[in-house]
This record gives structure tokens, sequence and C-alpha cells, in this order.
């Protein structure tokens, strides 16, 4: 179970607060099950958004999982600068420099072998040199003719690090790694009343046939778009732009009947490299009709025009977000998001729960008894059965018949069920003894001790153990035992409040 930095109930009613600090109490059973979907094209980020919420709420990274990123970022590494060197053949890109040639040649033949997870020094070296070399970056300015990985600036960036001896990835490492996902990946963690399951698919064309087995009972749809690919290539196609094949995948998804009434979140993913790019490579390159420059929030605004208007029909409402998902804060700040309309659309639902829960451990404590022994020698039974709505018909008739005191424990003002108590006593004489009010003070110290040991016994907090701490053996009799006196051990319990019976209707503010 994940560790909750946030709730879901954010700013909002008194009355959702009560409703989430009530269901935090309950087992984890009985928690709302939220399953979101992550979609997108390959690349678009999904991987990194879920790494970001194991972030977020401080899933553990174990020791196994750290050397596989350290293992995958040299990869990383090596692949990148592999890539760079054969878009370099295809553009017929020559390499002048004579040292540079034998470093590309190096790198060329380089495989990892089995079981080998770091590259070697010498193949670090040559790739950290090969970056500086002025014919190696004019292959990387012509980047869009060709499939990268958007981190390559990362790698080549951080390489005497990653040589390090004792090198461990960082955080940041961690997130900039690159791991293809192939099939359906799923991470839960608890946030409040709420166990979200969020699932991430592969993105790419071949891995896009298992989506249809993620789309049942999808909570929220969260949809990446890598913003960087206006301007970039498919690695499954390089004929084909990321960006248009995001938006027809967008269309096909957010359409599809089954998503009609499930929120759909877009998250315009890798605004970081997006800024940079627009100064130099205009919209119009992937949309010729746009006209806005190389404004971002102009260029931004014109993407979001051209997912919304794939929506049918298109008043669904789509909650767009620009994000680098590469930055924790902006995870955050959009996860924030996703709750609150979560539980907007899902208040409903957290309210039948809470009902449902409390039904749930009402019944779990049906029949509960515990015997205890006062100082003054009372041996008692104390039995608490659920009673809702003072409906005496659901008393079980083995209930009733005994003689016994009842009385009513106020369990839950909010929705009005109370629990029935029978005092149980083995004392024959009870019934004189307690027709006198004022000899009741002397009942609390036995109901005490009984009612501790029920409330660990069934787990139900406050609100049962609120009518013994207010019977204290020098109080006042609280109004809970001048009801005691009153009634009659066979009475119904519905009856204690009717007119005949002189005892009204306690006033619940005592209990509270
Ligand atoms: N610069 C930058 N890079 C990012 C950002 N978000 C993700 N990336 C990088 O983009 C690459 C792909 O991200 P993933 O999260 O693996 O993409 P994915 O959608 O899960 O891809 P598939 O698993 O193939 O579907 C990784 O190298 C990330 O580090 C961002 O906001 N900025
Ligand atoms: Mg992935």
């Amino acid at each position: 179970m994940g560790c909750n930095t946030s709730t879901i109930a954010g700013p909002e009613t008194k009355q959702n607060e009560e409703v989430e600090s009530y269901l935090r109490q309950a087992n984890k059973e009985a928690m709302l099950d939220f399953r979101i979907l992550l979609l997108g094209a390959g690349e678009s980020g999904k991987s990194t958004v879920v790494k970001q919420l194991k972030s977020i709420y401080k899933l553990p990274v174990d020791d196994a999982e750290l050397q596989s990123y350290a293992a995958n970022i040299h990869k990383n590494t090596v692949l990148c600068m592999q890539v760079l060197l054969e878009a370099g053949e295809t553009l017929n890109i020559e390499l002048s420099n004579p040292e540079t040639k034998r470093r590309a040649n190096n790198i060329r033949s380089f495989q990892f072998e089995q079981d080998v997870k770091q590259m070697p020094a010498n193949i670090g070296l040559d790739i950290e040199e090969l970056w500086k070399d002025p014919d190696i970056q004019t292959i990387w300015d012509r980047r869009s003719e060709y499939w990268f990985l958007d981190a390559t600036p990362y790698y080549f960036e951080n390489i005497e690090r990653f040589l390090d001896e004792d090198f461990r990835p960082t955080e940041e490492d961690c997130i900039m790694t690159r791991v293809r996902t192939t099939g359906i990946s799923v991470t839960e963690f608890d946030d409040g009343p709420v166990h979200f399951r969020v699932v991430d698919v592969g993105g790419q064309r071949n891995e896009r046939k298992k989506w249809i087995h993620c789309f049942d009972d999808v909570k929220a749809l969260l949809f990446v778009v890598n913003l960087a690919g206006y301007d970039q290539v498919m690695f499954e196609d390089p004929s084909q732009n990321r960006m248009q094949e995001s938006l027809t995948l967008f269309g096909q998804i957010c359409n599809n009947p089954i998503f009609a009434d499930t929120p759909t979140f877009l998250m315009l993913n890798k605004k970081d490299l997006f800024e940079q790019m627009i100064q130099k490579t205009d919209l119009s390159k992937c949309f010729p009709e746009y006209r806005g420059g190389p404004d971002t929030k102009v260029a931004l605004e014109f993407i979001k025009s051209q997912f919304q208007a794939k929506l049918q029909p298109s008043n669904k409402t789509l909650n767009t977000h620009y994000i680098a998902a590469r930055y924790k804060k902006d995870i955050k700040f959009t996860w924030d998001e996703v709750k609150s309309v979560l539980l907007e659309e899902n208040k409903k639902i957290l309210l039948k729960a809470t009902r449902e829960i409390k039904r749930k451990n009402t019944q779990k404590i049906l029949n509960t008894s515990v015997e205890s022994e006062s100082a003054n020698g009372w041996k008692s039974t104390i039995t608490i059965l659920p009673v809702t709505g003072f409906n005496s018909d659901e008393i079980p008739d083995a209930q009733r018949s005994r003689s016994a005191i009842h009385v009513i424990v106020p369990y839950d003002v909010k929705i009005r069920s109370y629990f029935l108590v029978e005092l149980d006593f083995a004392d024959s004489d009870i019934h004189s003894r307690i027709s006198d009010s004022s000899k009741l003070a002397s009942i609390p110290l036995s109901l005490e001790s009984c009612f501790a040991n029920l409330t660990a016994s069934s787990e139900i907090s406050t609100p049962v153990t609120f009518a013994p701490s207010l019977a204290k053996h020098n109080e006042s009799c609280p109004e809970l035992h001048c009801r005691c006196s009153k009634s009659n051990p066979l009475m119904s319990p519905s009856r204690f409040f009717s007119s005949s019976n002189n005892v009204s209707q306690p006033s619940l503010r005592s209990f509270a």
C-alpha cells in the first residue's frame, strides 16, 4: 500500500471531508477502486507519468530496480549515438575528422555482451567526444528526418557521471531512462479512500491491439501526446509524423462509445522540448493552416483545438494540460486536477460507498457479545446489534425475549442508524436497582469496561465509545442511562421513543 501524500478531497465541502475521513478508516477491501487508463502513441511519456506518480506516492524503488535503470541508461546512451551515426550515413553526412571516424567505428561495432550492464569507459569517452563533433551536430540538427530518442542530449551530457564506478541513478536519471513498454503494466497506490490502479500500456502500433483488454471500468482516461512530435517521425514508421499519428489515434480512442462518459484528460507533454522547437520550426510544418508564429501559447492553443476537433460529440469536456512529465511538479498539479474531477464525478459513489461500508461494519458486529464482571461483582453481558431507523422488526426475536436492559446508543447521527445495546445482567435484582435513576451512577463503571472490550474486538471506533466516556462514575447520570431506567426489558426499541413510553427522543447533541 502506498504512502499517501495528498487526498482526494482537496478543498471540498465539509461533507466530503467527513466521507473521506470515514472511508479512510475503513478496510482496504472496502476502499474505492479507481482504474485510470493511460493511452497515447509510443514515446509520448505514459510510463514517465507513472514513474512520477510512483515518486509522488513514495512507492519504494528497490536496489534491483535501480540497477535495471542504471543498465538501461547505459544502453540508451550507446543506442542514441548509434542512431545518430546511422542517420548520418542515410543523410550522407560525412565525418570529416579521422579521429571522429575512428570513434564512430568503435561505436557502430559495439554491442553489449550478455550480462554486461555497463558501457566500457572507452566507449563512453568516444560518445562524449563524438557529441562535440560539428558533423555529429549537423546530423543532430536534422533529427526531424529520422527517429531518435528525446532524451538523447540528456544521456550525452551526463555521460561522465554514468561512467563513474559508483554510479547510482538519480531520480531524474530514472525519469529520463527509456524503456519501451510491452504489454500492460498496472501501478497501484492508495489516496484517502481511493485505491488507484493506473494502467500503462505500450503505445507503439504493434502494442495497441492489447489495449482493448483495459477498456472496461475505466474511471478516467489520460491521453498523453508528445508535443515535440509535430516535427518528429515515428519509430515504427519513419514516413509518419508523430503528432499526426497521435491525432488519429486520439480520434479513434476518444470516440469509442465505451469512453462516452469517461472523464478524459489530454496531457500535451514535453512542453520543455516544444518551447525550444517552436522558436526554430514553425508549427505550420505539421499543420499547414497554422498562422500563429512562434508564440508558444498560441501554438499550444492551436494544438489543443486540433485534438478538441476530433471529439464527437464535440461538447464532451476535454481537460487539457500542458506539461513536461519530466518535472514532478507538472504531474502533481495535473494529478490533483484529475482527482478533483473524479471526486466531483463520483460524489454519489463516494456517499453510497460510505453507507455500504457502514452497513458492512454493522453486520460485522452483529451478535457481538462481551462478558464482563464489574468491581461491585455484577456480571454483565453486552450484546450489540444494529438497529436502523428504530425498526423493531429488525431485532431478532431471540434477542428480544431475553430479560435485559436495552439502551439505544446513537451510532451515527448523520445516517440515523443506532445500536441497540442489550445489557444482560446476571444480578436478578437489577430491575429494582435501576428503578431509581440516581442509582444508575454505579452502572457505568461496568459499562465502561464492557464497551472498551467491545470496541477493540469489533474494530468500531468512536461513536460507540462516546456514551461510556460520558458515563463517568461521579458525573450526573447521562441521558443514556436515564433511558435505561425507564425502559422495559421486553420493549422493542421503536417504543422507546413513543409518547406512551414517556421517553423522549435522545438529544443527540449530548453524544457528539
Ligand atoms: N524532454 C522530455 N522528455 C520526456 C518528457 N516526458 C518523457 N520524456 C522522455 O520521453 C521518452 C519516452 O517516454 P516514455 O514514458 O517511455 O513513453 P511511453 O509513452 O511510455 O512509450 P511506450 O512505452 O513506447 O508507449 C523517455 O526517454 C522520457 O524520458 C518530458 O516532459 N520532457
Ligand atoms: Mg511506456
